[in-house]
Formats: C-alpha cells, sequence, structure tokens
C-alpha cells in the first residue's frame, strides 16, 4: 500500500513527490505507459535543499491513501478516465483554475474530493522518460479542503501536512480557490499576450486594466457567493507579480511553446459563470478571444 500516487510528473508533481518521499511511500501515476517504470527525481528544494531519488511509475493506481492530481486543467478527464480508482481513495485535486473537478465527479464519489490551491513556484529543468529536474523557484503554502465543504480535515491528512508544511485546512476552499484564480485571470494572459515575466505587469501601462479586471472579478466572484474586494484583490496581484517579478507565468510559457493554454479554466470559466448569471463581463472576454487567437496560430 502506498500512502500517495501523483498523476502529472511536471514541475509540481516532482516538488510534492520529492518532499513525500522524504517520509512516505510514493509513485508516479501514467495510464499511457504499458509496464512498470522506474524514474530518477532530482529537486533543488528551498525548504530541504537537493533531493535526489528513485520513484516507481505505474500505469494504474494502487492502493493509496491519496491520488494526487496535478495535470493542467484541460488534461485531468484523459489522466484519469482509464483509471481503476477504489472508492477508499481520497483524490486532490491540484490544477490551476476551476471548474476541472467536474471531470473527476464523473470517475469518483464526492465525498472523497478534495481541492487544493498550490502557491510554490517551481520550474521543470530537464525532463526525460526516466529523470525529472526541478527547480523550486518559490516559497508558497498549499490550501486544502472538501468538495463539499466538509467541516473538519480527514484524518490522511495529518500526513501530507508533515511532508509538506505550510498545508492548510480550510473549511470552505471557495475562498482560497477564487483568490487564485484572479491572480490567475490577471497575471497569465497580460504575460502571455505581451510575451514578459511576471514583474512586467508592475509597470503604469498595466495598471489600469489590471485595476478594470479586479473589479470585474470581484463581482463575478460575488455571484458565485465568494466576498472578494476588489482593492486587496489589486494589491495582492501586484504582490505575487513582485514576488514571482523574474518567473514567465505558465500561460506565456504555453503560448510561447505553442501547447494549449488553460484559458478555458482561468478566465474561460469566469466567463461562462458571468453567462449563468446574465452579467457583463467584458474585459475577461477580451482576453479569452485573444488568447484563443494566439492558440489559432498553431492549433
Ligand atoms: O500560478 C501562476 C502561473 O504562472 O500559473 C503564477 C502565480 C501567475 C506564477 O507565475
Amino acid at each position: 500500500m502506498y500512502h500517495c500516487a501523483i498523476i502529472g510528473a511536471g514541475a509540481v508533481g516532482g516538488l510534492l513527490a520529492s518532499h513525500l518521499g522524504q517520509q512516505q511511500t510514493v509513485c508516479f501515476i501514467d495510464s499511457r505507459i504499458a509496464q512498470p517504470a522506474q524514474c530518477t527525481i532530482k529537486v533543488n528544494s528551498l525548504s530541504q535543499g537537493k533531493i535526489v531519488f528513485e520513484l516507481a511509475i505505474l500505469p494504474d493506481v494502487p492502493r493509496c491513501q491519496w491520488l494526487i492530481i496535478c495535470v493542467k486543467a484541460h488534461q485531468v478527464d484523459a489522466a484519469i478516465q482509464s483509471l481503476d480508482l477504489s472508492p477508499a481513495t481520497n483524490i486532490l485535486l491540484m490544477v490551476n483554475g476551476m471548474g476541472s473537478h467536474h471531470q473527476v465527479l464523473k470517475h469518483v464519489d464526492e465525498h472523497r474530493l478534495y481541492l487544493a490551491s498550490n502557491t510554490h513556484g517551481a520550474l521543470v529543468n530537464l525532463k526525460s522518460s526516466s529523470v525529472l529536474s526541478v527547480e523550486h523557484t518559490g516559497l508558497g503554502k498549499i490550501d486544502v479542503g472538501a468538495f463539499n465543504k466538509q467541516q473538519y480535515p480527514p484524518a490522511e491528512l495529518a500526513s501530507l501536512q508533515a511532508s509538506l508544511p505550510p498545508l492548510h485546512w480550510h473549511p470552505d476552499i471557495y475562498q482560497a480557490l477564487w483568490l487564485k484564480l484572479v491572480i490567475n485571470c490577471c497575471i497569465n494572459p497580460l504575460t502571455a499576450l505581451n510575451n514578459c515575466k511576471n514583474g512586467e505587469l508592475l509597470q503604469p501601462n498595466y495598471q489600469a486594466k489590471l485595476k478594470a479586471l479586479c473589479q470585474e472579478l470581484s463581482q463575478i466572484a460575488l455571484l458565485d457567493g465568494v466576498v472578494l474586494n476588489s482593492a486587496l484583490l489589486l494589491s495582492t496581484v501586484r504582490e505575487v507579480a513582485f514576488n514571482t517579478a523574474e518567473n514567465y507565468s505558465s500561460m506565456q510559457q504555453d503560448i510561447s511553446h505553442q501547447r494549449h493554454t488553460e484559458i478555458d479554466y482561468i478566465n474561460g470559466y469566469v466567463v461562462s459563470l458571468a453567462k449563468t448569471h446574465h452579467a457583463v463581463c467584458r474585459h475577461n472576454v477580451a482576453l479569452v478571444q485573444q488568447i484563443k487567437l494566439l492558440e489559432k496560430q498553431y492549433e
């Protein structure tokens, strides 16, 4: 029996595996492989220094306490649809944006689904079929809560908390998820469209756009039952842009490597929510259209 199985051998998956693997049994899951394989993980962790260790990659989920999903939001369905998921396994969904939980709920019971927001920065240095090398670029935190807003954490959360501090339990995780969504709605498309680092958004020419976006996002969040003050949102977005000034956002990276972006789960999620409530959402609509135009050039 493993403690944790992780789907998504990328920057976040590698970071989680390296920290959890210090105290627990961990493996990666990749439903595309036919036979179990082995992988060496090398991580420069900001809290634990250099970590190197071997990890099994399995084609299906073994008995485990947690299945952690950290793939791109639009890859969730493909990553889990052929897996044999035990009803006793807790699922922790740690993806950018919102809305991909619908894909998980097609396969698992809602009382097993937990949602997480991660603010650690991590970048893949090197990835091959047998080596994953990750740089931990920003010390963040992980917020976890139940999809169905249960008040207390499951007993199995303690093992994750011990290996991955700081990890906080939230009886209502949607506040934390929305805050991360707003950060992604502002930083990701603007850095992708302007092909710049996050810190560039602190320049005066972006301030009116950021302010308008935060006002619009705070109004849409309210329609979803989440109260977020727009001035506070703006200062949080600026703070994240400052703290990650030298990073390229994941959407800037997706566009520059000609990959499909997560726009449908970030600004696109906000636009569809606004539509449901017949609310105006022109700044987010414009960003979705512009990012989709860029994607069209190579898809
Ligand atoms: O989460 C991010 C992303 O790039 O997806 C931010 C917080 C914007 C950091 O780059």
